[in-house]
């Protein structure tokens, strides 16, 4: 067990530091790399960030050939990852940053571990277009399944636009991601997991089985609907989601 909290302080301190750290290299079990999240967000919530939700990954086939892992894994978001849509992230804060396109969820009521995209869609109280921020802890951007669920699945932050009323056919919404005006990746929620109503139910069992609720208040991200693009400092970040609405940050 110290080895792992020794792990989970070295990737915590990555994080702070915003420096690239060597691979673990497979040595991890899956339940042992969630234990490592767990004690280095613990770190986290020790000096006074607070959890505000969960991010799927690997949702769509896009983001699992591009990464080369072919897993589902769910990691923490805080409030002090929340980026105010319209607003800026400092690009020294981060290893080597990159953006996708997602959609978020806010929940109204609890979700149980077990339950139907209907049920799910009733538990949701608003949908939104969001920009997810990635930063791999690990050198190069470089992982093994269990090297990324140790890193908190990436997670580094998050932006989120108007939300909306969920009474929307979720299964086809035409994304488009741009970067300084320029289209760079267009896509469709279809490819998360046809529906991204399905990354909530596996977010509600993968979370209830980690010991995690979800409930009330908590956002979650649906993960990417396409391959994710580097950030560069000057970087203006636009995603409009068909009959969602659009959501934007700067990089300065
Ligand atoms: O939304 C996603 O699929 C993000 C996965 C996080 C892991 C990564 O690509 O760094
Ligand atoms: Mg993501």
């Amino acid at each position: 067990m110290s080895d792992l909290m020794e792990i989970a302080a070295r990737l915590d301190a990555a994080m702070f530091n915003a420096t690239a750290t060597p691979q673990l290299g497979d040595t991890l079990s899956v339940a042992d790399a969630y234990r490592v999240q767990e004690a280095s967000m613990a770190r986290r919530y020790a000096r006074g960030e607070r959890r505000v939700g969960i991010k799927m990954g690997f949702t769509s086939r896009a983001k699992m050939a591009q990464m080369g892992v072919d897993a589902m894994i769910w990691g923490r978001l805080t409030d002090a990852m929340l980026v105010e849509d319209g607003g800026a992230v400092r690009f020294s804060a981060y290893v080597h940053p990159r953006v996708e396109p997602e959609i978020a969820f806010l929940l109204k009521a609890p979700l149980p571990r077990t339950v139907t995209p209907a049920g799910a869609l009733a538990a949701v109280g608003g949908v939104a277009a969001a920009l997810e921020i990635i930063d791999s802890r690990y050198e190069n951007f470089k992982f093994s399944l269990t090297d990324v669920i140790a890193d908190n699945s990436s997670s580094s932050g998050f932006v989120i636009g108007p939300w909306a009323d969920p009474a929307i056919d979720l299964s086809n919404l035409g994304m488009i991601m741009e970067i300084d005006g320029q289209p760079r990746q267009i896509g469709s929620s279809a490819a998360i997991l046809g529906n991204p109503l399905r990354s909530l139910v596996a977010a509600a069992r993968l979370a209830h089985d980690a010991g995690e609720s979800l409930g009330a208040g908590d956002i979650v991200m649906a993960g990417g609907a396409t391959a994710a693009e580097h950030l560069s400092v000057g970087n203006h970040v636009r995603l409009v989601v068909s009959r969602l609405g659009r959501v934007e940050f700067r990089v300065g």
